[in-house]
């Protein structure tokens, strides 16, 4: 039998979406397991260690007859490969160990990650990029300096795992299906992170008519330590389930322009009386990337805590641009 058919994963005959994931460690191998198994487009897997993005590439490519998913997974360890990707997620940097704090990570991973978005630029002027590595409020605004785009296609991956570990534990308190709960955290991503208990629901019944305020602060306080909970246990390195599930719901949105309402860390231009910094806050994650913020009317003590998050965030961006200043 002959057969001359088209090269099948052309992107000239099937315009499917490209998705890079640079890092290829725990969190970028799996969103892009997650993404290869939604086929939400090709996707290359980008590391510095030799190897590894290939040997996890042509893994998660010999799952796919298994599972039924058909999509081009692709190994490197070269920034051409990721030429004219539609998303690029950037999970390159180092992890959190035991008793390190988030801004521990800051003076490799500034580094990392300025010299990561230069190259992804290079390659793919158009992309949105979703970031990941820790410290996030730093390291977004980083990418952000670097690549000089816009604010709709430089966006942080925080608050849809900080609201999806909130849910988790309201639905763990309450003994109710997960599928009922939605919650909402606002803020930057560190202790002083906002989870807004009167923006959370459980059947559409706001949480603070089902749980007491004591519980509630108990959940809270658990939703903001949900990153060294998981450390702790772990030991050697930090939470990469849910946090692979949350980039992709993002990628999700705007691979399909679904215009989610989800919490992201967006470059604020006002909102929320904020000018000039990422905070977490709900956004409209489309197409285009992020289309847009949703203000809330917070009451005092919530802005009290907006205020105080910001102030976490402020001094990130100060080190940042020092940092910056110093590789210049
Ligand atoms: P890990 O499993 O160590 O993977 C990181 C990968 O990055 C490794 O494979 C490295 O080889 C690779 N890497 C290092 N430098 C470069 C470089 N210059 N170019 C390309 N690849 C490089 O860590 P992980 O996957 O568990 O976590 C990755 C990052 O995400 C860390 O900074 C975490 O702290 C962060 N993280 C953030 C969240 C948020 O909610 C914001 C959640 C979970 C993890």
């Amino acid at each position: 039998m002959r057969w001359s058919g088209v090269v099948k994963h052309d992107n000239a005959y099937f315009p499917r979406k490209k998705i890079t994931v640079v890092g290829s460690g725990n969190v970028g191998a799996t969103a892009a397991f997650l993404a290869a198994y939604k086929e939400l487009g090709d996707i290359v897997l980008l590391d510095v260690v030799d190897g590894i993005p290939q040997g996890k590439a042509l893994d998660m490519y010999e799952a796919s007859p298994i599972l039924g998913y058909d999509v081009n997974v692709k190994g490197t360890q070269d920034y051409a490969d990721t030429a004219d990707s539609d998303l690029v997620i950037i999970t390159a940097g180092i992890a959190r160990r035991p008793g390190m704090s988030r801004d521990d990570l800051l003076a490799t991973n500034v580094k990392i990650v300025a010299d990561v978005t230069a190259k992804v630029v290079k390659q793919s002027p158009n992309c949105i990029i979703i970031v990941v590595t820790n410290p996030l409020d730093a390291m977004v605004y980083t990418a952000k300096q670097v690549s000089g785009f816009s604010r709709k296609r430089i966006i942080g991956m925080a608050g849809v795992l900080d609201s999806a570990r909130m849910r988790s534990f309201i639905a763990q308190a309450l003994d109710v299906s997960i599928t009922d709960v939605s919650a909402l955290v606002l803020g930057g991503h560190g202790d002083t992170m906002v989870p807004l208990a009167r923006y959370s629901t459980v059947g559409g019944v706001p949480l603070t008519e089902m749980l007491s305020a004591e519980n509630i602060q108990k959940i809270s306080e658990r939703t903001a330590q949900g990153g060294a909970e998981i450390v702790e246990l772990l030991k050697t390195g930090s939470a990469f389930y849910a946090p692979g599930a949350a980039i992709v719901e993002m990628a999700e949105a705007i691979l399909k322009d679904q215009n989610r309402i989800l919490p992201c860390a967006a470059w604020l231009e006002g909102e929320y009386g904020i000018d000039g910094y990422f905070m977490g806050v709900p956004c409209k994650l489309g197409g285009g990337g992020m289309e847009g913020v949703i203000e809330l009317d917070l009451n005092e003590s919530e802005k009290e805590a907006m205020q105080a998050s910001l102030a976490s965030v402020q001094a990130a961006k100060e080190d940042v641009d020092r940092l910056l200043g110093e590789q210049a």
